[in-house]
């Protein structure tokens, strides 16, 4: 009897896994990494894998079913390569109840990053995913099935994103769209559309999208600083291609940094009035503080990059380490505290309660800190404007051709 709980998962592998040696080489590897599996039409049918995907720890998984995820819960991260994304990733993993996808654009950055940062063994995956090419974000969804086989899928996490404040000509996707807004958000919509159905299909799937204070126009950070977000008529992404502002004016990277991290928080409310009820699915946002030491803020000059930490932590008091936010983003993942949909998180820190300014008390809070407890954060009215969010949504899906 004892050999039961030992031969039954060795019969299943059996079952399930092709006759083959289970040797794994780089040439194994690759193709599912490089995403060149995949093909955009194929969604459309069940995958059938001609070999089984490999995870990192060049262990071959069950397909459909395994020995890698096992009865863990599967969570995606985009942009797990660094920063907020790969610390959350870290803090999923190491949970011990999650299995992770790193859904990153660098598989060999992001290899080798989550080695350095001691991911435990077996506990992730890189599959790549370029979100400024509607072809890779397509890709990825094809590998990630064939990786996860039937499986449902229990959190998603849009954390990807590109600040382009310097540029003085616009960066555009594969597919024609401004960087900022087709990598932070066009990227995303269709990451989330696609994958809609493997999240109805787990129990009480997540799915989140990174917002900001900064696309908050209630806050200091996103009211008071300028450029301030504003989506004005929407003229330029429902113009399509070639635009190179959602207001259709020319490029501002600063602006367009923050109008995509509205159609973000957007997107979330949107999605949760259409989809909740029907799927079950919980959608967040959040603001995990200011986290400022990431990438993030590597087109800023060298002495804004030094100042800004000082500033966030001694004036603002906004500031937040990459390890803590990373924690939030993974309690927005995993804690029935954050079950409800439709909400954007924050943390009230506990030095200064900065950010979040509210007219009828004349007060302002909770904008990151140390230390913080999780809050229901309000959008702000623009944010929150449903008939611009109803117009982005049908503008966002035209884009990604699924309208
Ligand atoms: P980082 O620059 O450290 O991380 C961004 C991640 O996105 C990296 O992994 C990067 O990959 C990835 N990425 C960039 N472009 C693409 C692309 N085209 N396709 C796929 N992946 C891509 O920034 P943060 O960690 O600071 O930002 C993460 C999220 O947090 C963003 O949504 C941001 O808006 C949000 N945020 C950040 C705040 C902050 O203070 N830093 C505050 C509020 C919100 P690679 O490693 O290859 O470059
Ligand atoms: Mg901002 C009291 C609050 C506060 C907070 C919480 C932020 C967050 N910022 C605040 C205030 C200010 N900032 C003030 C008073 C100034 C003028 C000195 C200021 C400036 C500033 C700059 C130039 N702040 C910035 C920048 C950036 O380039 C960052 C940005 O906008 O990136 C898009 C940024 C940020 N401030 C923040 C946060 C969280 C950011 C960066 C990231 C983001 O929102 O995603």
């Amino acid at each position: 009897m004892r050999l039961i709980p030992v031969l039954l998962p060795s019969l299943a592998t059996a079952l399930v896994a092709p006759a083959r040696p289970l040797t794994v080489t780089p040439a194994r590897l690759a193709p599912l990494q490089a995403g060149a599996v995949a093909d955009a039409e194929k969604l459309k049918v069940a995958p059938k894998l001609e070999s089984p995907p490999v995870d990192s720890s060049g262990t071959l998984p069950k397909v459909n079913g395994g020995i890698v995820i096992g009865t863990r819960k599967l969570a995606v991260v985009t942009g797990a390569s660094s920063g907020l994304g790969l610390y959350g990733a870290l803090s999923l993993a190491k949970r011990g109840d999650y299995y992770v996808v790193l859904a990153c654009r660098n598989v060999e950055r992001a290899e080798r990053v989550a080695k350095e940062m001691g991911f435990p063994a077996n506990s992730y995956t890189v599959i790549k995913c370029e979100l400024g090419s509607f072809k890779s974000v397509r890709d990825f969804v094809f590998n990630l099935r064939a990786f996860k086989g039937p499986r449902g899928l229990d959190a998603l996490v849009c954390n990807a994103a590109v600040y382009l404040p310097a540029d003085p000509k616009p960066r555009f996707t594969e597919d024609g769209y401004e960087m900022s807004m087709g990598v932070n958000h066009l990227g995303h919509f269709l990451l989330t559309q696609l994958l809609m159905s493997d999240l109805e299909k787990a129990k009480n799937a997540r799915c989140i999208i990174v917002g900001s204070i900064t696309g908050n126009s209630n806050t200091i950070g996103g009211g008071l600083v300028y450029p301030r977000a504003d989506l004005g008529d929407l003229s330029g992404l429902k113009a399509g291609p070639g635009s190179e502002m959602a207001d259709g004016k020319p490029f501002f990277g600063a602006k367009a940094y923050k109008d995509s991290k509205v159609c973000n928080m957007m997107t979330v409310q949107e999605m949760h009035r259409r989809f909740h009820d029907k799927t079950g699915i919980t959608f967040s946002s959040l603001y995990p503080g200011c986290i400022a030491e990431t990438g993030l803020f590597r087109e800023k000059r060298g002495w804004f990059r030094s100042l800004f930490p000082v500033f966030m932590k001694y004036v603002t008091g906004g500031y937040v380490s990459e390890a803590e936010a990373g924690d939030r983003l993974a309690q927005v993942v995993y804690d029935p505290v954050a079950s409800k949909s439709g909400v954007y998180w924050s943390w009230n820190g506990n030095a200064q309660q900065v950010g979040l300014y509210d007219p009828s008390s004349g007060s302002v809070k909770g904008a990151g800190g140390s230390g913080g407890e999780i809050f229901e954060n309000k959008y702000s009215s623009s944010t929150a404007d449903e008939r611009t969010a109803a117009e982005m949504y049908e503008a966002s899906m035209k884009a990604c051709g699924l309208a």
